[in-house]
């Protein structure tokens, strides 16, 4: 009797205790990270060797930092070769598109639309990214698997990792400095001013700084004062960047003649980048926590796209925020995937619905939620299992069931 009472006095002191302990660890991310691992590994190796998804054959997509600098030229290597194959998009429907990285970007600027603010988002970039993946391997002889950039580890200041460092074993360096104002957007009957960050003009260092992007309209960027507005003009004419006719507003404002979206027109001009503090700064581990905090796929997905932002609850929105904390071309919700790190930043996105689906792989690898139209303007149906995505000239239509899964179907790959 006496031990009956004393353990149960004992458990009702250390059950809280122990719960809160628990609590903690699965809330934090790398708790998170854990149980996302061991659930898929459970799962693989329980497959026998027939399987074509098993323990062995998953791939095993990796950080950049924590890649061998042979692993991250290899890589570099194939972008750069998917750059040299000509496009097979329609020149009809595209006729900007030069080579297979524009085919890429042809389909987003065309789809941009119902992948966006709804409840496409997750589904059709993972398959995008899975696509990029296969065409490097399968057209430019890449052996290893899509890395990703875990914008957790650079959120105070993405110049100094090895992604963005400038070194020949990173994703190319900040853009040039060249003194500017916002940049001003009109996307999914939205206006967004974002304000300045560190670069603005050409990639100067490192790879992908000779790259010529093709699709895409100019942004309008407004000039920082008029002496920095002669300076950009004095920069622009000597260098030739990407920042031609941005000064004012009225000089970007295309009238489209020929009924063909003019980011789908011929536009070639330099990669630009715009390292971004105040946007990096939103991706922090809290931040990631706060978005896998959600029980439904759909919080996840307005949570990622600052739904509920609010200016009284200021909350993160980590899609754009990785966007943005790259500037430049990353700012452009449609042509972005002409710059290489849109497929690293992407690759970050997905492993965190990835994570949130490990935490209870039964009831969330399937879960669908959200409509077909950005913002849900104008109202639209709720997304199905069974609906149709498409992807341009990169890849057959497929199911939005098709992508759930990352270890069935086309897919067999894992984060490390
Ligand atoms: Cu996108």
């Amino acid at each position: 009797m006496l031990w009956t009472l004393l353990s149960s006095a004992l458990f009702a002191v250390a059950a809280p205790a122990g719960n809160n302990e628990n609590d903690q660890e699965s809330k934090s991310l790398k708790g998170m990270e854990r149980k996302y691992k061991r659930n898929i590994r459970e799962v693989l190796e329980k497959r026998d060797r027939h399987h074509k998804c098993n323990s062995r054959t998953v791939s095993i997509r990796r950080e950049w930092g924590s890649m061998s600098k042979g692993d991250r030229l290899d890589y570099i290597k194939a972008v750069e070769c998917l750059t040299k194959k000509a496009s097979i998009s329609n020149p009809a429907e595209v006729p900007g598109a030069r080579n297979r990285l524009d085919d890429f970007a042809a389909a987003h600027i065309q789809e941009t639309n119902n992948i966006h603010f709804n409840g496409n988002l997750y589904a059709w970039h993972r398959h995008f990214v899975w696509t990029y993946e296969q065409t490097l391997r399968n057209e430019c002889g890449y052996q290893g698997a899509q890395p990703y950039w875990d914008w957790t580890l650079s959120a105070d200041d993405p110049r100094l990792s090895p992604v963005f460092d400038g070194s020949k074993y990173s994703m190319g360096g900040n853009g040039k400095v060249i003194p500017h104002g916002a940049t001003l957007l009109t996307a999914f009957g939205k206006d967004f001013t974002l304000p300045p960050g560190t670069g603005g003009g050409c990639i100067e260092k490192g790879p992908f700084s000779d790259l010529k992007v093709n699709l895409g309209v100019n942004p309008v960027i407004l000039p920082a004062t008029a002496a920095a507005a002669a300076a950009n003009a004095a920069a622009t004419a000597s260098a030739g960047n990407a920042l031609t006719n941005v000064t004012t507003v009225e000089a970007t404002i295309k009238v489209n003649t020929t009924g063909i979206n003019p980011a789908l027109q011929y536009n070639p001009r330099c990669l630009t980048r715009d390292i971004n503090l105040f946007w990096s700064k939103q991706t922090h581990t809290s931040d990631v926590e706060f978005l896998l905090g959600c029980t439904t796929v759909d919080c996840l997905e307005k949570r990622a796209d600052g739904w509920e932002l609010a200016p009284e609850v200021p909350q993160p929105l980590i899609h754009a925020a990785g966007h943005f904390a790259v500037g430049g071309l990353q700012n452009d919700p449609f042509a972005s995937p002409g710059d290489p790190i849109f497929y690293l930043h992407h690759g970050q996105f997905d492993r965190v619905w990835s994570i949130w689906q490990g935490q209870d792989l039964k009831n969330r690898v399937d879960q669908v939620g959200g409509t077909k139209t950005p913002f849900n303007v104008p109202p639209s149906a709720l997304v199905t299992p069974d609906d149709i995505l498409a992807f341009g000239a990169v890849a057959k239509p497929i199911k939005h069931r098709d992508t759930h899964s990352t270890i069935d179907g086309q897919y067999c790959y894992m984060y490390d």
